[in-house]
């Protein structure tokens, strides 16, 4: 076997793994190795404390008293948003909502701003790799409004089809929602490049980053982006916080998702006006405890620097291929080369993934199996679920050992 080396400098698995409590579980009477990254990612003993330092000493509802429990945690919940904002370069933090998860972000865009701006004959153009977040609210907004869907396609290797994308842009393209990194495939969009060419035709250039900000720097001007949705539990956050950019002038113009309390400034018995953004978009009692415990996992993140964290996935990634590339009896979906997180798409042929996965949990490995929320994807690659591995930064060359030691059993299991 290759010798490996672990320690990519700032970057100690080993030391990092330390602060994740939960990796030191036993699962079935084996040391947990979590792969399954890509669908939440586990959490430091920054971000724990955060919650319940908050919930013994701070806890209070926001923007509703003047007394010191309630100032505090006003100022730290906006905080959180500032956090947020710094992190992908946003003009300044009201240009941050948040709200559930990245789903919830998307849905937002496609009622508030499709609604009313979509009309008869309009076309959005998403790509046949989109999570179904990024498919379903767009199909609600086409029943209502006559719009059209259309889809960007992939090419053989698993990568966007950038002359198809030229094909179906025109002028009837009122937005362009796409996915960075797909949950999938691994691959990370050329946004940069298709965000111009989005802004040639004046369409609405929406992106949904929830599988790209964990492992990468995000800046929404270099992106060229109108709207950016991700959530915060994929980047060692808590669960429940997803978010939302948008340009303030399009938030301005927008009309709220959801309406109640917080988010009005007036109410008389028969109409209200609306607060200022972004609480024009949080309605009801936020969730105070996960958005304030959201500070230290960026932090976290932070400190230890994208540049860092890209690198070691690629490292991990690179491993894994090359080992599962050795056996006939294993299909890749992930490209071999490219720009890509660490996610890793396959199957082992003529077995389910489902029995993979059962499998490898009793070796006390965590692997994702199934279409992991991204049917058409599937569909395209002719297939109806695989299994996904994917890696973060407390992941080590070893459990990618003990993944493939896992496989081959799982292959000797039905091929006696
Ligand atoms: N993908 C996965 O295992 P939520 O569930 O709202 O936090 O995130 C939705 C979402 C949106 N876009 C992309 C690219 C995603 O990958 C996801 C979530 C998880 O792949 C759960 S299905």
């Amino acid at each position: 076997m290759t010798e490996v080396v672990e320690n990519i400098p700032g970057l100690d698995p080993y030391k990092i793994r330390k602060d994740f409590p939960i990796l030191t579980r036993k699962i079935n009477d084996n040391n947990l190795v979590y792969l399954d990254n890509a669908a939440t990612t586990q959490k430091p003993f920054q971000v724990i404390d955060s919650i319940v330092n908050y919930y013994q000493n701070c806890n209070s509802n926001v923007h509703r008293g003047i007394h010191t429990l309630s100032y505090e945690s006003t100022v730290q919940y906006e905080q959180a948003h500032n956090k947020v904002a710094e992190l992908i370069g946003a003009a300044n933090w009201r240009e941050i909502i948040f709200t559930r998860n990245a789903t919830e972000s998307l849905n937002l865009i496609a009622y508030s701003w499709g609604l009313s701006n979509l009309e008869e004959g309009d076309e959005v153009l998403i790509s046949i790799m989109e999570h179904h977040s990024n498919i379903v609210p767009w199909q609600m907004i086409a029943k209502v409004k006559n719009i059209k869907i259309c889809f960007i396609d992939v090419n053989d290797e698993g990568f966007l089809d950038l002359d198809d994308l030229d094909k179906k842009l025109n002028e009837k393209t009122r937005v362009v929602s796409l996915i960075h990194a797909s949950n999938v495939l691994g691959v990370v969009n050329p946004l940069h490049e298709i965000s111009r060419k989005v802004k040639e035709y004046g369409a609405l250039f929406i992106v949904d980053a929830a599988q790209s900000i964990p492992h990468m720097e995000i800046d929404v001007n270099k992106l060229g982006c109108d709207f950016l949705v991700a959530s915060a539990h994929k980047m060692l956050g808590p669960t429940g916080i997803g978010i939302l950019y948008g340009k303030s002038e399009l938030l301005e113009q927008m009309e709220p998702f959801l309406y109640g309390g917080d988010m009005i400034s007036t109410v008389s018995k028969q109409s209200s006006t609306w607060n200022e953004i972004p609480w024009k978009f949080e309605a009801g009692t936020p969730n105070i405890a996960d958005a304030i415990a959201f500070i230290p996992a960026i932090d976290y993140l932070q400190n230890i620097g994208f540049n860092y964290i890209t690198k070691h996935e690629e490292g991990l990634l690179k491993y894994a291929i090359d080992l599962l590339s050795q056996f006939n009896w294993i299909k890749l979906y992930t490209p071999r080369y490219g720009e890509r997180v660490g996610v890793l798409s396959f199957n082992l042929q003529g077995v389910h993934p489902h029995d993979v996965a059962g499998i490898l949990d009793e070796h006390g490995i965590a692997i994702r199996s199934g279409h992991h929320c991204a049917q058409p994807l599937m569909k395209r690659l002719d297939i109806d679920y695989a299994l996904r591995a994917s890696f973060y930064i407390y992941n080590t060359h070893k459990e990618i050992d003990q993944m493939v030691e896992a496989l081959k059993h799982a292959h000797s299991l039905f091929n006696p």
